[in-house]
């Protein structure tokens, strides 16, 4: 794995955060405040290429590579991650879903307005019943015809008031992960409502939904892969979502060091600045620390990905101490901060509210550990 980055992607990283400085830190305080990020933001994110990213060209995308992706990631979870979710569940986990399972009609269909931010897309995994034991879900899709009838409810979506398709996982089989199937449900069809959950500890700026399908009616090519290949689609966009999460939450530690490092230099206590305090730097170390350790596991799975070679192991590592090492940051960047941390004026207890899920979505620390366990030992704990 070559470390050094080409200068095509040194020069996109440059161009995010000179982006995401202008357009979005001045801002997410209030966008936090209001529980809504301004939507204006995301076609000048489109404009960069953001959401074509690792989206091939004749698809409307920018193409490029995961290590890239990841790079970009990085800088949406310095700046808000509330605007990495919104980037990152319509580009990675449907955008990349279609791509790999999508007929060439359903990519020509969706793929360019996902790459172009003009269609958004959500995930419709978690059910009320359903978050770790995905493979019992209980949402139904019955054929009817030439059509799909799907019913049943989903949680905790992200995007799920503001995309226009929803890749939606419904049981068309038997029980367990072989009867699931995966649809890509347009949200205007009649049937499908989507309420806002208000109320979230963290990324209050972006919309996190609960959907309600009664009897949408779907025609048969809304079926993304084949009958009964749903949960395996469903895993294998985890696995490229969870190097996504990943690499977010190295942009929340580098961001938690980068503000730690200015307020410890500048403020003065006991006659000196606090960075002069062995104590101080302790944090600060730490926190260093954390963000080399988690971009270099984040940029092994992104490589494993750009290789072709498997990478599922190497995803949930990072995203298990990524999500870890963001919680861990943010809690030492309010240390360093002081009484200052707490308030919303500074931005350590933001990267704190958005951190803590990072440990809860796309695959707990707990199902992580459970995944490399399986890896290391090939002995599953699910059964
Ligand atoms: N890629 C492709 N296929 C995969 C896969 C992957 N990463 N992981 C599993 N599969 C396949 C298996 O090969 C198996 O196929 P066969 O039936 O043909 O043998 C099938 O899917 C079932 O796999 P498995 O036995 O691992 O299913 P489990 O029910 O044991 O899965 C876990 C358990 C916990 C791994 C799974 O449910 C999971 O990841 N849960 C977390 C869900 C999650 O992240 N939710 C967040 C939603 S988005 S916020």
């Amino acid at each position: 794995m070559d470390l050094s980055l080409s200068p095509e992607q040194e020069s996109f990283r440059a161009a995010a955060r000179q982006l995401l400085e202008a357009e979005a830190v001045p801002h997410r305080t209030r966008w936090d405040r209001e529980e809504q990020v301004d939507l204006a933001i995301v076609p000048r994110l489109a404009e960069l290429g953001f959401f074509g990213l690792t989206i091939p060209e004749e698809y409307g995308g920018v193409g490029g590579d995961y290590v890239t992706y990841a790079l970009g990631m990085e800088e949406l979870g310095r700046a808000d991650s509330a605007l990495r979710g919104i980037v990152s569940v319509s580009n990675c986990l449907v955008g990349k879903s279609i791509l790999g399972f999508g007929t060439d009609e359903q990519k020509q269909r969706w793929l360019p307005g996902i790459a172009a931010g003009t269609t958004l897309g959500c995930f419709g995994l978690t059910e009320p019943g359903t978050g770790s034991d995905a493979g019992s879900l209980v949402t139904r899709a019955r054929r009817d015809g030439d059509d799909w009838v799907i019913s049943g409810q989903k949680l905790y979506i992200t995007n799920g008031t503001w995309a226009q398709v929803a890749l939606v996982f419904a049981r068309t089989g038997g029980e367990g992960p072989r009867g699931v199937s995966a649809f890509l449900v347009p949200t205007d069809s009649p049937g499908f409502e989507a309420r806002e959950i208000k109320g979230k500890l963290g990324l209050r700026g972006q919309a996190t939904a609960e959907l309600f399908l009664s009897d949408v009616r779907v025609p048969a090519d809304a079926l993304l892969g084949e009958e009964g290949q749903g949960f395996k689609i469903a895993m294998s966009s985890l696995d490229k979502g969870r190097i996504s999460v990943a690499a977010g939450c190295v942009g929340i530690v580098q961001g938690c060091l980068e503000i730690s490092v200015d307020y410890a230099t500048s403020r003065t206590q006991f006659g000196r600045p606090i960075a002069g305090f062995q104590l101080v730097q302790d944090l600060i170390a730490d926190i260093s620390l954390d963000a080399d350790a988690a971009r270099l596991l984040v940029w092994r799975a992104a490589d494993l990905v750009d290789r072709g070679e498997p990478f599922g192991t190497a995803a949930s590592k990072a995203k298990l101490f990524a999500s870890e090492a963001a919680v861990r940051a943010a809690n030492n960047a309010i240390q360093v901060h002081g009484g200052s941390g707490y308030v919303d004026e500074y931005p350590a207890e933001k990267y704190l509210r958005d951190a803590r899920v990072m440990t809860l979505y796309e695959g707990t620390s707990q199902i992580q550990k459970l995944l490399i366990g399986r890896a290391e030992t090939g002995i599953s704990a699910f059964v």
